[in-house]
């Protein structure tokens, strides 16, 4: 059988259970992720600041690292040939560009430093969402927007200013809003003596930082909190509380990571609550393991329940990005299968029978609930996939990978 074939089978199993096949796979079709670059170098960025900080961690040391925007931006060329549909790609501040002999700290960095990025968004017809770097930096050994010494602290609104800059230049050029998420990682590693102050501070300075003029409809600007990081374990000042707060009075928008809560804490159930506050709620897909630990996104539970919310939200409601760094593996592969499988997550969503599932919790007939949603799990989703990636042009099933394979041994081992 081809692929139509047992795509047509599958379109009429979907069918007697409601769900219209060809719609689910427009609908795909019209959600974009945004994929992030720092998988495809560690973390590192361009801007020569050296190692990776601020309480985030890559392990393992796979060879074949991009070393360079040239070499980053063919690694992202080949990882987005093999997934389907149009995405976006997501940029740190720390990946800059200048030229021969140029250098900007992260503070005068300037919409010119992004020009290749625009550049290389023009010519793939995608947008691009931006992140200003408040790690990986002299300046931000201790603490940055809620440091005590209030010239690290001038130094760090001037940067994320200088980003919002930058992201209106994105948002401009490229004709599609741009989500600038703000993360720092300022904290305790002990008891803090001295909780207000800090926050207090990271207040001012967000206050500081906004006061400044910016088109709000080109630029979506986010706060990302977080319950701790290596070395700051018993208290992080930019808290979920003091986040979702700042951003509800602020009109701003609030960026929930999915390895950012306690363990046992789910990010699916808090979308629906963020959507009755707030028109937009912006996501980092990411899979922690017993910790903050950016392994790969799978297509786990967790993912598919966080695309039940999204579709049933409303997909252009939430801003999906991934984040997730894993240097154990061959990046490329990395990237493709968190991004196929964000996708295929959302694409189970699409092909449930969505308003009979919640007709039958509003009259608790928990029982046939419960049976459906069970029997739905082994539905010919597969069949569906295949042919989402076919019309898309990429390869089906397991079939792209004999192309990273491929780009391993003739692009990736030269990296020495
Ligand atoms: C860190 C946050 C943050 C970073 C990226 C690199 O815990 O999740 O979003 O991972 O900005
Ligand atoms: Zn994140």
């Amino acid at each position: 059988m081809t692929i139509k074939e047992r795509y047509e089978a599958a379109k009429e199993s979907y069918k007697a259970v409601g769900v219209d096949t060809d719609q689910a796979l427009l609908a795909l079709k019209q959600i974009p992720v945004s994929m992030h670059c720092w998988q495809g170098d560690d973390v590192t960025g361009f801007d020569g600041a050296g190692a990776l900080s601020g309480g985030i961690q890559t392990t393992g040391n796979y060879p074949g690292r991009a070393r360079n925007p040239k070499e980053l931006m063919a690694d992202m060329d080949k990882a987005l040939s093999l997934i389907p549909g149009k995405h976006r790609i997501n940029l740190h501040a720390s990946y800059g560009i200048f030229e021969e002999g140029e250098w900007a700290d992260r503070d005068e960095l300037e919409p010119k430093h992004f020009a290749k990025w625009v550049e290389f968004a023009k010519e793939r017809g995608v947008g691009i969402d931006f992140n200003p770097t408040l790690f990986s930096h002299s300046k931000a050994e201790h603490a940055t927007l809620s440091s005590e010494d209030p010239e690290i602290r001038a130094f760090w609104i001037r940067h994320v200013q200088a980003c919002i800059r930058i992201s209106e230049y994105f948002a401009q050029e490229l004709d599609t809003p741009c989500t600038m998420n703000i993360w720092i990682p300022d904290g305790f590693k002990d008891i803090p003596a001295d909780r207000t102050s800090p926050r207090a501070r990271l207040k001012d300075s967000l206050d500081q930082i906004l006061s400044m003029d910016y088109d709000k409809s080109k630029v979506y600007v986010a706060v990302e909190s977080k319950v701790f990081g290596i070395g700051m374990e018993s208290c992080t000042v930019g808290s979920h509380e003091f986040y979702m707060n700042y951003a509800s009075k602020n009109d701003i928008l609030c960026l929930l990571d999915s390895g950012h809560y306690h363990p046992t804490e789910v990010v699916s159930d808090k979308i629906s609550s963020m959507l009755l506050f707030f028109d937009k709620v912006a996501l980092h897909v990411t899979r922690p393991v017993r910790w903050d630990s950016d392994h790969v996104v799978l297509f786990d539970d967790e993912t598919k329940e966080i695309a039940k919310e999204v579709v049933r939200g409303g997909a252009d409601r939430v801003l999906l990005a991934l984040d997730f760094f894993d240097a154990s593996i061959n990046r490329l592969s990395a990237w493709v299968v968190g991004m196929r499988n964000m996708q295929k997550a959302l694409l189970n969503a699409l092909l449930l029978p969505n308003e009979k599932l919640s007709a039958l919790q509003e009259s608790r007939n928990f029982t046939e609930l419960m049976m459906l949603q069970e029997e739905l799990k082994l539905y010919p989703i597969g069949d569906v996939w295949n042919y989402f990636c076919e019309l898309n042009g990429v390869p089906v099933k397991e079939d792209w990978f004999c192309q990273i394979t491929a780009y391993e041994k003739e692009v990736l081992a030269n990296r020495k």
